[in-house]
């Protein structure tokens, strides 16, 4: 697993360079964020069942679909499973925070899960759905919206929704 400083010190030991002038932006840029990034990363954690709760009310109101008879997430189990999954993004995404790094979503989270959402039929679509609710709902929570806290969850709806095509 990778973080922001781990990145960087393979890159660059790779070819057997000293940090150059880029490196040296993307660390300072890195350590700037750092109070920032655990304020974050906690006040997830401290929020974290009001945020999921939250978001999945959202998300059934937008798409009533997912919890009517034929939808994905109708039936006691789905709708749990659908709040679980929500919480798995929620928290995976509070330790990229800290990472700086997407690393632990690709090996973690994202690894497999396409194919496992697919042959089970839980739709792509509403899923990024529910990951940028509650990228909203974080930022509201954070106070801000600044790119690095967004990072984690866009990354994942990136992911998730570029390779479904
Ligand atoms: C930590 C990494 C990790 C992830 C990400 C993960 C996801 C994950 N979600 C699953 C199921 C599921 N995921 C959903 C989710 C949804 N259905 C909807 O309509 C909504 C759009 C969405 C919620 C937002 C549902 C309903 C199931 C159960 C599907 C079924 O069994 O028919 C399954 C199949 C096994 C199971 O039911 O537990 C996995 C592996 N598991 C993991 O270990």
């Amino acid at each position: 697993m990778q973080d922001a400083i781990a990145t960087l010190i393979g890159a660059y030991d790779a070819t057997g360079k000293y940090f150059d002038r880029d490196a040296m932006d993307a660390l300072k840029a890195y350590f700037a964020t750092g109070n920032a990034r655990l304020a974050a990363s906690s006040a997830i954690t401290a929020n974290a069942a009001s945020i999921v709760r939250k978001a999945g009310s959202q998300l059934f109101e937008e798409v009533p679909d997912l919890i009517r008879p034929g939808g994905n997430a109708y039936t006691t189990r789905r709708f749990a499973a659908c709040l679980r999954d929500m919480d798995y993004y929620l928290r995976y995404a509070s330790y990229a925070l800290v990472a700086g790094n997407n690393d632990v979503l690709d090996e973690r989270v994202l690894q497999g899960l396409r194919e496992t959402y697919n042959s089970l039929g839980v739709p792509i679509g509403p899923t990024v759905q529910g990951i940028q609710i509650m990228k909203q709902l974080v930022f509201e929570q954070v106070g801000e919206s600044a790119d690095w806290l967004a990072a984690p969850f866009d990354y994942m709806t990136r992911e998730l929704s570029e390779k479904n095509i």
